[in-house]
């Protein structure tokens, strides 16, 4: 199975609002196995179409040490949320930063799985911060929206920098095989 590249911010192709899921069918089975794939390989606790440039409102995630508890929200709705928590949070498409988002602390969402069945579950500590962050990618909003322009801004330049790295390296490496 492919991996799926994985956009990165700012990238504005992760501000498309995804659309609903309506067609239940062996393709939706084979984004969702591809999804799956492109987490575990990156490695991440949670993955949004989105973020693999299929604009479908679609979420994998695994929060489980021995990864094998795979959940798959499609068309999520949070449908009750109480309390506060403030947790660090990373992001596949926002690589090698992490900051504090305060949150809700426990969610009930109402999902669709692959197929095509309504089901809720709640969800508290992790769990419940992975699936906010997730439908954020949904709307097209990514975790450093939360923090001032300023901290988006040096976000913005680490990454660009990191970017130039990585160019350099493959360049160089280029260059050595050709030698
Ligand atoms: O949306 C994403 O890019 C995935 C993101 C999910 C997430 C993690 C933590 C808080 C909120 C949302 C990640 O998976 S980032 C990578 C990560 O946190 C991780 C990777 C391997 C093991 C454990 C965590
Ligand atoms: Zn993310």
């Amino acid at each position: 199975m492919p991996l799926l590249k994985i956009l990165e911010f700012p990238d504005p192709r992760l501000r498309t609002v995804a659309k609903k899921v309506t067609v239940f069918d062996a393709d939706l089975k084979i984004q969702v196995d591809n999804m799956f794939e492109t987490m575990y390989h990156a490695p991440g606790v949670g993955l949004a179409a989105t973020q693999v440039d299929y604009h479908e409102r679609l979420i994998v995630i695994d929060v489980s040490v021995e990864k094998d508890q795979p959940i798959v929200l499609i068309n999520p709705v949070i449908i009750a949320r109480t309390g506060d928590q403030l947790m660090e949070e990373g992001c596949l498409s926002v690589p090698e930063i992490y900051a504090e988002v305060a949150r809700a602390a426990k969610i009930t969402v109402k999902a669709q799985n692959v197929d095509g069945t309504e089901f809720e579950l709640e969800a508290t500590e992790l769990l419940s911060v992975c699936i906010q962050h997730e439908m954020d990618h949904l709307e097209g909003k990514l975790f450093v929206d939360y923090l001032s322009p300023l901290k988006r801004e040096r976000v913005r330049k680490v990454l660009e920098k990191q970017r130039r790295q990585r160019k350099a390296k493959a360049n160089k490496k280029l260059v050595e095989e050709s030698a």
